[in-house]
């Protein structure tokens, strides 16, 4: 199990963390995602076959693009 945080400068509101926590939470091997307004943070835990580079990827792909990552 892998914990990444994302920055995700687009988020302005709760339309964009439900969308993302949709999306994001529809991937085979992601177990929760959180993203907060205030921060634009990104918080998801994942097993494969999710990995940073497919999430980071769909981000990208909904117009959410991560500008950073962390890897906890
Ligand atoms: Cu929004």
């Amino acid at each position: 199990m892998t914990t990444v945080t994302y920055t995700v400068p687009a988020i302005s509101c709760a339309h964009c963390t439900h969308t993302i926590e949709t999306e994001v939470g529809d991937v085979q091997g992601v177990q929760s995602v959180k993203a907060e307004i205030e921060s634009k943070k990104v918080v998801i835990t994942f097993d494969a076959p999710a990995s940073e580079d497919v999430i980071k990827a769909l981000l990208a792909e909904i117009n959410y693009p991560a500008e950073s990552l962390i890897s906890l």
